[in-house]
């Protein structure tokens, strides 16, 4: 049998053609981001522009200080200036400029910056049309305070493809939970969808409870008729006030759904509160697993890991609930294969990302390899996790290039058998691949 790559010049000519149409549609297909940290500037914003104040607690974080202290960054530049050197506290004393230099100094200027978040702000600044080879921060700086920082999310939109940014809107962090309740119409910007999120009530209901008390939803620790009837009130109300597409937890890595009989808390408020109104209200479920929380307190949001799961509870559940869908992501390498195959077995499961540490080039190649192989156009391969604004331009531009390479090879593959795949037939795939699955799905 000829294992061999195309020989004939025809047949080398029709893949470097093909090759060049996938890596086109790719890059021409605009994206409906599923999962960001993103928030339009109704939320404040922590640099202001020349028409809008700045706001310390505000969501939404962009400019080059914020890409340099992102949470990936901060963990970086901690293992080559220790806190033995320089104490935790002595660097949340700092102020954002300061950390953002003192960042930019360790793992720009005295190393190269080829990790992967090191990359990933020049990618961003390249975008943007300023000159990473410049080194100047200052310079980078001044561009950024010159902007507003609502057109500056219509042109990271554009620069990076995005057509709609995905929040997650933790309804148990105060400050964006009061941001709801002072202005209803916060979250109303069209380029934007709501997402509600709740990790309390399924990791600690008990705490969850108390609060959701002093909330006006009587709950108790116990979880009786009462405190369930609360519960789902809680979440329907939240889910109108966001205007919810989804709703989402991250659970570590210990989560287990044991079935029926698996009294356990976090599944009956599973069973009992969120399947049920998420059933009634047509919404899917998105559990982000294997999240280990403030492995190292000190590090702030850079101080989590994460852990293998367990695919047999997602399993189980998809099976339990048949009503209900399920967006999943596993953070653990280990954890991708058994779930893509999870994903043959039920069509209410939708695989989705390469979460975290797993959003890198040497994994994301694997994993979304491993899907299309698995699962063939059935799959969401990514979604960006943005925590700052700017950040969108270099992850989507670092996972088009990669999502690519995988799909070129695949058609590639396709036609050695003689198929042909016309060009309106790359654009209809990658347009599931990048918006179609993710909306259908909402959908049901
Ligand atoms: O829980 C999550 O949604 C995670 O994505 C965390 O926000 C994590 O800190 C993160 O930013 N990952 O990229
Ligand atoms: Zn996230």
């Amino acid at each position: 049998m000829d294992v061999s790559t195309p020989t004939t010049p025809g047949a080398e000519r029709r893949a470097s053609e093909l090759a060049a149409t996938v890596r086109r549609v790719v890059g021409e297909q605009s994206v409906w981001d599923m999962h960001t940290h993103l928030y339009p500037p109704t939320f404040g914003t922590t640099l202001g522009g020349p028409k809008v104040k700045s706001d310390p607690n505000g969501l939404l974080l962009w400019g080059v200080d914020e890409l340099l202290t992102y949470h990936y960054l901060v963990a970086e530049v901690f293992r080559v200036v220790p806190a033995t050197e320089l104490p935790y506290a002595d660097f949340w004393k700092m102020g954002k400029q300061a950390q953002a230099d003192h960042i930019w100094k360790h793992l720009f200027l005295d190393r190269s910056p080829i990790s992967e978040a090191c990359r990933g702000v020049l990618t961003t600044l390249k975008n943007l049309g300023l000159d990473p080879s410049d080194r100047d921060l200052k310079g980078y700086r001044n561009w950024f305070a010159e902007q507003d920082p609502s057109d500056h999310i219509d042109r990271v939109m554009e620069t990076a493809g995005v057509s709609r940014i995905t929040m997650t809107n933790a309804v148990f962090d105060d400050n964006e939970r009061e941001r709801w309740l002072a202005d209803p119409k916060v979250g109303a910007d069209p380029r934007f969808a709501g997402v509600l999120r709740f990790d309390p009530l399924l990791r600690d209901w008990a705490g969850a409870a108390k609060l959701l008390t002093e909330w006006g939803y009587d709950a108790n620790a116990d979880l009786d008729a009462s405190s369930v009837e609360s519960a789902q009130r809680f979440v329907r109300d939240w889910i109108d006030r966001v205007g919810a597409i989804y709703c989402a937890v991250s659970l570590p890595p210990e989560f287990r759904y044991g079935g029926a009989d698996d009294n356990s808390t976090g599944s009956r408020v599973l069973r009992e509160v969120v399947l049920p109104v998420l059933e009634e209200r047509g919404l899917p479920f998105a559990m982000m697993i294997g999240s280990r929380m403030q492995v190292n307190p000190s590090l702030g949001d850079a101080g989590d890991m994460g852990g293998l799961s367990d695919v047999v509870s997602v399993v189980t559940l998809c099976r339990e609930f048949p009503g209900n869908r399920f967006f999943c992501t596993m953070l653990a390498r280990e954890n991708q294969h058994e779930l893509a195959v999870a994903a043959r077995k039920f069509g209410n499961l939708m695989v989705f990302g390469c979460w975290w540490f797993l959003n890198n080039p040497s994994l994301v190649d694997e994993i979304t390899r491993m899907r299309i192989e698995l699962l063939g156009l059935s799959c969401i391969p990514q979604h960006s996790d943005a925590r700052v604004l700017d950040q969108l331009i270099y992850k989507w531009d670092h996972s088009r290039e990669l999502i690519a390479t995988v799909l070129v090879d695949k058609y590639q593959d396709a036609e050695k058998t003689g198929w042909r795949v016309t060009d309106d037939e790359i654009r209809r795939d990658v347009k599931l691949l990048f918006e179609g699955n993710f909306a259908s799905f909402l959908k049901g």
